[in-house]
């Protein structure tokens, strides 16, 4: 397969990055700069309409949004184990856990880092408030699932969900309230930058908070 990945450090893309070290599936990295915004080139906007990062080029097919794109690496690595068979209960926890963090986590994030996105610049703080909130609940959410299953997303294995699930927790380290406020939470996050790939990611994306 030749993949290449199209991002920025520090984004959405860092969960499929680092999903691909964890592989170790040979790709190429192109980086944009978002600040001189490459990312909304007319040639960037064909592989990606949103001008958003990340997209995933795979054998010439660009595959947007970063939930979609760890899901199906996660399916192509079959033999990896990282993505419960379709039809099979576990399937069913991995879509939920995988919907909540696209449908319900990365919107409130958008709205927090994009804060005039939802309603203007002048609502701005209310966007925030509101985003804030929902990202709490979310975290309170996820802490009482892992604390009452647990160590992973699903159970006792190690899933694609665990990737994007870390990432976004990544995001809260700057916020009010952090998801290290939650000690179950706090030990997740631990045990999934121990992985050798996390500090990969890390390295190759010249990352060095939330250690
Ligand atoms: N739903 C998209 C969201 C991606 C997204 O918001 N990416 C941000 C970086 S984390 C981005 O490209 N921002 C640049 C912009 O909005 O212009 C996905 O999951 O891929």
């Amino acid at each position: 397969m030749d993949i290449t990945l199209y991002h920025a450090p520090s984004t959405a893309a860092l969960a499929v990055h680092w999903l691909l070290l964890e592989l170790e599936w040979p790709h190429q990295v192109r980086s944009l700069d978002l600040e001189k915004r490459e990312h909304k080139t007319p040639e960037y906007l064909k592989l990606n309409p949103a001008g958003l990062v990340p997209t995933l080029v795979i054998d010439g097919q660009a595959i947007c949004e970063a939930a979609a794109i760890v899901m199906h690496l996660g399916d192509l690595a079959a033999a990896r184990e990282l993505a419960p068979p379709p039809g099979t209960p576990e399937r069913g926890q991995y879509l939920r856990w995988m919907f909540f963090m696209a449908n319900t986590l990365q919107p409130a994030y958008r709205a927090w880092f994009y804060p005039a996105e939802p309603a203007g610049p002048e609502n701005v703080e209310a966007s925030r408030r509101a985003a804030r909130a929902r990202i709490e609940w979310a975290w309170e959410e996820v802490a009482r699932h892992l604390s009452a299953g647990g160590p992973y997303v699903l159970g006792a294995r190690l899933s694609v969900a665990d990737f994007l699930l870390t990432m976004l927790m990544r995001w809260s380290r700057n916020m009010p309230k952090p998801v290290d406020h939650w000690p179950v939470l706090h030990a997740y996050a631990q045990r999934m930058k121990a992985r050798p790939s996390f500090k990969e990611v890390y390295a190759r994306e010249g990352l060095t908070d939330w250690t």
